[in-house]
């Protein structure tokens, strides 16, 4: 696989994935994330959800799982055809593990950061699939930074489309989602993992 694929979940997929219904999921405060200066507010809501690797506290990573009390919420069934999809789809091993993230406000944001790697499956790649409030106002971007003094990839996030990304891209590069410089849609992006 490149290190960064895109593809659109089919229409049929993305009909089961109804924006409001997982609007309606949205945890009620903003989470906190661990981070090496310990606890932080996310400047976004999130969710996680599936297998919950084990967290070192001292791990130089965003973990979306686990703080102050690890626990196991399993993967809501909205999602499951969506993941089934995935698993068949993609090459490399099964996703199990689910982080949903609600951007409201345009200054939401997801600062850059790269994944957990601890415990992630051999070969695995992470699969972020965005479901929109509208296709009528913007779209934000994911984007992913190879290294200082190399040029951002820049990806707008439309409805249904679905970034895959392993190899350097997960293990080296970072990558995140910047508050909106425009009025822009309200987001939820599904991150998809393997955990051992
Ligand atoms: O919302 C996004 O697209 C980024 C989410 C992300 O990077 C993560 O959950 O690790
Ligand atoms: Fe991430």
């Amino acid at each position: 696989m490149n290190d960064i694929h895109k593809h659109q979940i089919p229409s049929e997929i993305m009909d089961g994935l109804k924006f409001d219904v997982i609007w309606e999921m949205k945890p009620i405060t903003h989470g906190k994330v661990s981070h090496n200066k310990g606890m932080i507010s996310a400047h976004r809501f999130y969710q996680s959800y599936g297998k919950v690797p084990p967290m070192d506290p001292q791990a130089f990573s965003y973990m979306f799982a686990g703080v102050e009390e690890p626990k196991f919420n399993p993967i809501p069934d909205e999602f499951l055809s969506l993941m089934e999809y995935l698993n068949k789809t993609l090459d490399g091993p099964d996703y199990n593990q689910l982080v949903v993230n609600w951007y409201e406000e345009d200054t939401d944001y997801c600062p850059i950061h790269r994944d957990c790697l601890d415990n992630m499956s051999d070969g695995a790649t992470v699969s972020i699939v965005n479901i929109l409030e509208s296709e009528d106002l913007a779209s934000r971007e994911l984007v992913f930074r190879p290294g200082n003094y190399k040029p951002l990839i820049k990806i707008p996030c439309n409805n249904g489309l679905c970034v895959t990304f392993g190899g350097v891209a997960l293990t080296e590069w970072r990558h995140g989602v910047p508050e909106a410089k425009e009025p822009a849609a309200r987001r939820i992006s599904l991150s998809f993992r393997s955990y051992l």
